[in-house]
C-alpha cells in the first residue's frame, strides 16, 4: 500500500508547506497492454510540499518501490543516443582523473541496461551494477556487465562489504530522488565506499525545476527535488561530505555531486551554496507561485492544442516518457487531443500511455502518417530528435514543445 508523509524526508521536520497538487494520476512508467485497458487503473494523488528546514522539495506519497520498480519496468537508459554519449563521457572521464584500472571496483546504483558501465567493462576495469528492475538487469548482463537484480540497501552494502567487494567509484544516476529508505541508501554508500572512494551521484536540480517550470518530471518514482544545500545537509548526516558539484543540461539540467569521506569542500561548491542562500532557493517563497505557473502552462497548453483541432489538425506525441505520463494526465491530453505517441524504446511500442490510453507506436509512424503537429513530450532531448526528425520537418511537420511555454517550432534550431 501507498504511504503518506506527513513529515520531511530527510530532516523528519513536520513543518512541511503545501506548494502544488498535480491531482490524483497513475504511475508514469505503468503503460498498458491492450488486454489491460478495461481493468481498473491504480490512481495516487501526487502532491508536492516543501520543508523550510533543510529546504527539501518533496513529494508526499510513497508508492512502494517494489510497485514501481520490478517487473515490467519500461525505462532502458540506452534507447537514448544523447544520455550514452554523456555517460561514457563520464565513465572515461573518471576511469582518467581517478586512475582506475583491472585493480579497482566501480560500483553502480540503478546500473539500468548496462549503459554507463559497458564503457568501465570495455576498459577491462571490473564492475558491478545493481538494479532492481528485471528486463534492464538482464540487458545488462546480456552485454557483460555483471548485475544483481536487487534493490540498493544498507543490508546489502553490509553484505557486500563483509565480502570485500567496496568500491573506488561508486555510481548513482537518477536514483537518489527515487528512493524511499534515503538514510539506508545513503548509509549503503557510505559502507560501500573505500576510505579515498569518490561516489558520483547526478539528480534533477530543484531550481532548474522550478526556473524552467518543468512540473511533469514530478511523478511518484521522484520523491525528492534537490536543492544543493538540501543535498550537503543528507551526507553530512551519515559523516559523508559533498565536496564538489556539476551544473549540467542533461535532463533539463541536472548536478553531478562528487561526495568523499574527508571534508574537503571546493571553492565552486562553496560559491554554489551561497547563490542558493542569496537567490532563495532554499525559502519558500522561492517555490510560492510555482502552482499558478504550472496552471498557466495547462491553459496556454489546451488552448494552443484546441485551436489546432479546430483547423483540423492531426495531432500525435513523441517520447512515452515518465514525465509524458504526468504532462498529459494533468493536462487532460487524451486521443481527443492525440491520436498516438512514438518511441524508439521497444518495450514501449505497442502499449499505451497511463491514464489516456494513448497507443505508443515507433518513430517510423510520424513519416507514415504525416500528423500536422506532435507534441514533444520528451523535450529533454528536444536538439536531439528534431536533429532525428529532419525528414518529417522537411514535409512541413511541426513539434510542439511543452514548457517552459507551450510553443511551436519548425526547426532543431528553434527551440531554446
Ligand atoms: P526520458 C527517465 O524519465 C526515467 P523519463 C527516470 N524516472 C528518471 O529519473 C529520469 O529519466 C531522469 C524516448 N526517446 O529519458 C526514450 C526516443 O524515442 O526523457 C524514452 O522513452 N528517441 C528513471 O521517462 C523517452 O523518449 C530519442 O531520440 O521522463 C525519453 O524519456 C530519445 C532521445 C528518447 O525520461
Amino acid at each position: 500500500m501507498n504511504e503518506t508523509r506527513t513529515t520531511c524526508r530527510i530532516c523528519h521536520s513536520a513543518e512541511i508547506q503545501p506548494v502544488l497538487s498535480l491531482g490524483t494520476t497513475p504511475l508514469a512508467d505503468a503503460l498498458r497492454r491492450n488486454d489491460q485497458l478495461s481493468q481498473v487503473e491504480p490512481k495516487f494523488p501526487l502532491n508536492v510540499v516543501f520543508c523550510p528546514k533543510c529546504s527539501l522539495l518533496q513529494v508526499l506519497e510513497t508508492v512502494p518501490p517494489e510497485v514501481l520498480f520490478c517487473r515490467d519496468y519500461p525505462y532502458y537508459s540506452s534507447f537514448s543516443p544523447a544520455l550514452l554519449k554523456h555517460s561514457r563521457e563520464n565513465a572515461l572521464d573518471l576511469i582518467h582523473s581517478r586512475g582506475l584500472n583491472s585493480s579497482s571496483m566501480v560500483i553502480e546504483l540503478a546500473s539500468n541496461d548496462g549503459y554507463l558501465l559497458k564503457n568501465f567493462v570495455e576498459q577491462e576495469v571490473p564492475v558491478l551494477g545493481i538494479d532492481p528492475a528485471e528486463g534492464p538487469a538482464r540487458a545488462a548482463q546480456a552485454v557483460n556487465v555483471p548485475t544483481l537484480c536487487t534493490f540498493f540497501s544498507e543490508s546489502l552494502a553490509r553484505e557486500l562489504a563483509a565480502d570485500g567487494k567496496t568500491a573506488d567509484v561508486i555510481i548513482g544516476n537518477n536514483v537518489l530522488a527515487h528512493v524511499a529508505d534515503l538514510h539506508g541508501f545513503v548509509e549503503g554508500i557510505r559502507l560501500l565506499l573505500k576510505e579515498n572512494g569518490v561516489a558520483v551521484i547526478e539528480v534533477p536540480y530543484v531550481k532548474d525545476l522550478v526556473d524552467h517550470c518543468e512540473f511533469d518530471t514530478i511523478y511518484h518514482e521522484h520523491l525528492c527535488y534537490f536543492s544543493i544545500t538540501a543535498l550537503d545537509h543528507l551526507f553530512r548526516m551519515h559523516s559523508l561530505f559533498l565536496n564538489d558539484v556539476k551544473h549540467l543540461s542533461i535532463h533539463g539540467g541536472s548536478l553531478r555531486l562528487y561526495v568523499e569521506k574527508k571534508e574537503n569542500a571546493s571553492a565552486n561548491l562553496r560559491s554554489m551554496l551561497r547563490a542558493e542562500a542569496d537567490e532563495k532557493i532554499i525559502s519558500f517563497s522561492y517555490y510560492q507561485n510555482f502552482a499558478e505557473k504550472v496552471q498557466v502552462i495547462r491553459h496556454e497548453l489546451i488552448r494552443l492544442l484546441s485551436g489546432l483541432k479546430t483547423q483540423p489538425a492531426r495531432i500525435a506525441a513523441y517520447g512515452a516518457a515518465a514525465k509524458g505520463s504526468t504532462l498529459i494526465n494533468y493536462c487532460d491530453i487524451g486521443p481527443k487531443f492525440v491520436d498516438f505517441v512514438v518511441d524508439r524504446n521497444t518495450h514501449k511500442q505497442g502499449l499505451f500511455m497511463p491514464g489516456q490510453d494513448i497507443p505508443v507506436l515507433a518513430p517510423e509512424a510520424l513519416l507514415d502518417k504525416k500528423p500536422d503537429y506532435v507534441l514533444l513530450l520528451a523535450w529533454n532531448f528536444a536538439n536531439e530528435i528534431l536533429e532525428q526528425q529532419k525528414a518529417y520537418l522537411e514535409s512541413g511537420g511541426r513539434f510542439i514543445i511543452p514548457v517552459p511555454t507551450p510553443r511551436v517550432v519548425c526547426s532543431p534550431f528553434q527551440q531554446s
